[in-house]
């Protein structure tokens, strides 16, 4: 087996302070591109030489290409054994989960989430350590850095893996195992979840839908819905994972998931209906005549975990991320738990979840996890809000009406302008967080500004300081917007606006997020200035 050495330039491209590089599928279809991240990779995390590493994707265009050049550098760089989905595929929770049961060095996830894919979409490359979770920043700095002094990659000349055929083989000295990716997810999912219950109340005639969008969850949902727990056949729908998503955008919002929406607001709509993304990490949950916000989503399942068997004995505690709305803060109180705010993305949930600080955690951008595996996970947060309804017998409905009567209702919104020009992005944020010291006492409409900073956040296990994660201001009656920029986009700047509102009168707890919070959305332009500086309007997606 022959190893190449071919020179190469260091590659323009990864943010500082991101989990991986997600860049036009077309970029890492460049010559040499994917082969320096890759290498920035594994240099970045110390080598592979004899190490085991967990290999798969979302299944998007170029994931099976990319797969057999990784084979092949992971082959040069001198890795052990790869252990890698069948046909490449593994959703990102699965991938988390094998990486932690098999004791692996870590893997290489290769997604770009929600983001469309196919030859004109996005294509994404990440690496998660022996915990099964994002490498955290002092790893992804190190490859970052790699990425800037790289000048040669190491790659075997060999013929390609068959990646459909279960089993063993090798490539030079290093094991290629292909596994089936859903057995030792379902069986994960077993030990936490009463299947009986659940199979027991879709015996009794309980509906639904799960929307898989043509992405990585299809196989998960179908083996476990419908195979398991007697879901009808056809409750799975999109289910065959599609290169292009079948021509979809991966991302169960709204916009991009209508048809659910709709369906479920049809009056032939099932009892429950959820979707996930392309890689299987979010979730959304909508039951009849109610959807649930995602900060709602965490809140609630903190405050019903305990109904399912893997959750019997009580959370330790729980986390959101910082632009994640107060609703979950308000249960943790209410039931003594510790309520950390981490900074947007699950790298930052690791430690907590490691030293057993925290059981459950959440983002508002529809990603709810627990200490089950170290990434959010769309099919669990599913089968927990089946094995909660199961168990208290009502409708999701009257489950969140009941919470809000007792927690009292935090609406919330996000306002999202997309591939916006980055100086014109950078400069609002960066005008804005010059302001933020003269902002307190300040009036804005009727809402006057009670504290304002650039959210830092201070790890409690290792001690690490991030700085600059969000604007956050606060007004006088609770009410509080929060500005970011996307990390995730790969077009311009994605600039983020966070809004919510705290509602204790049950009287209405029944208005329009949007109604409810017109002040907050015309305080957060006032401050801004974001129509003047972005030339927009509107926001391209509000969720
Ligand atoms: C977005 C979300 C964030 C999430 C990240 C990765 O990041 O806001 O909450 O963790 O995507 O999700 P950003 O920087 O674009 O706001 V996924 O489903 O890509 O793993
Ligand atoms: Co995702």
């Amino acid at each position: 087996m022959s190893v190449k050495t071919v020179a190469t330039k260091p590659i323009e491209g990864q943010k500082p302070g991101t989990s991986g590089l997600r860049k036009k599928t077309k970029v890492f279809m460049q010559p040499g591109y994917l082969e320096n991240y890759v290498q920035a990779i594994i240099e970045g995390v110390g080598g592979f030489a004899g190490k085991t590493v967990v290999i798969g994707g979302d299944g998007r265009f170029f994931n099976d290409t990319a797969i057999q050049v990784i084979i092949k550098m992971a082959a040069a760089n001198g890795a052990a054994h790869l252990v890698i989905g069948q046909n490449g595929l593994f959703s990102t929770p699965a991938a988390s989960n094998v990486i932690r049961k098999r004791g692996a060095f870590g893997g290489i996830i290769l997604s770009a989430s929600h983001n469309p894919g196919g030859e004109d979409g996005d294509f994404g490359i990440k690496f998660n350590g022996s915990n099964g979770g994002p490498a955290p920043e002092n790893v992804t700095d190190l490859i970052f850095a790699a990425t800037k002094s790289i000048s040669a990659y190491k790659i075997v000349e060999a013929p390609d893996v068959d990646l459909g055929k279960l089993g063993t083989s090798k490539v030079g000295e290093t094991v290629i195992e292909i596994v089936d990716p859903v057995v030792d997810y379902v069986a994960l999912m077993e030990t936490l979840f009463d299947f009986d219950k659940i199979a027991a109340m879709f015996k009794a005639g309980f509906t639904l839908r799960f929307d898989a969008m043509h992405a990585a969850t299809g196989p998960y949902a179908k083996a476990i819905l419908e195979g398991r727990l007697g879901a009808k056949p056809g409750s799975v729908v999109n289910a065959v994972p599609l290169p292009d998503f079948g021509g979809g955008h991966p991302d169960p919002n709204p916009i991009y998931a209508k048809e659910l929406y709709d369906y479920m607001a049809s009056p032939n709509g099932p009892d429950f209906g959820a979707a996930s993304d392309g890689d299987g990490d979010r979730n959304i949950v909508i039951g009849r005549g109610a959807v649930v916000t995602p900060s709602d989503s965490l809140a609630l399942l903190a405050a019903n975990a305990h109904l399912a068997k893997g959750y019997s004995k009580g959370l330790a505690g729980v986390a959101r991320s910082m632009p994640t709305s107060g609703a979950v803060d308000r249960v943790a109180a209410k039931k003594g738990l510790a309520c950390y705010e981490t900074p947007t993305g699950w790298k930052f949930f690791g430690n907590l979840l490691d030293d057993g600080k925290v059981t459950l955690c959440g983002e508002e951008s529809a990603g709810t996890g627990s200490d089950h595996v170290r990434e959010k996970d769309g099919l669990w947060a599913v089968l927990l809000w089946l094995n909660i309804l199961a168990v208290r017998g009502e409708s999701l409905k009257a489950i969140q009406d009941s919470h809000w009567a007792e927690y009292g209702r935090m609406f919330y919104t996000r306002h999202d302008y997309e591939a916006v020009e980055t100086a014109a992005a950078e400069g609002l944020v960066n005008r804005l967080r010059d302001m933020l010291p003269t902002l307190p006492g300040t009036k804005v409409g009727d809402l006057v500004v009670e504290s304002a900073d650039d959210f830092a956040y201070n790890d409690p296990v290792d001690g690490s300081v991030t700085k600059k994660q969000g604007l956050r201001i606060l007004f006088k009656g609770g009410e509080r917007v929060v500005f970011r920029l996307s990390g995730t986009g790969t077009e311009g700047a994605t600039l983020r606006v966070y809004l919510e509102s705290f509602e204790a009168d049950p009287a209405k707890h029944g208005l329009d997020a949007q109604v409810a919070l017109a002040k907050v959305i015309t305080a957060a332009d006032t401050l801004a200035e974001i129509k003047a500086r972005t030339g927009r309007t509107a926001p391209d997606v509000i969720t």
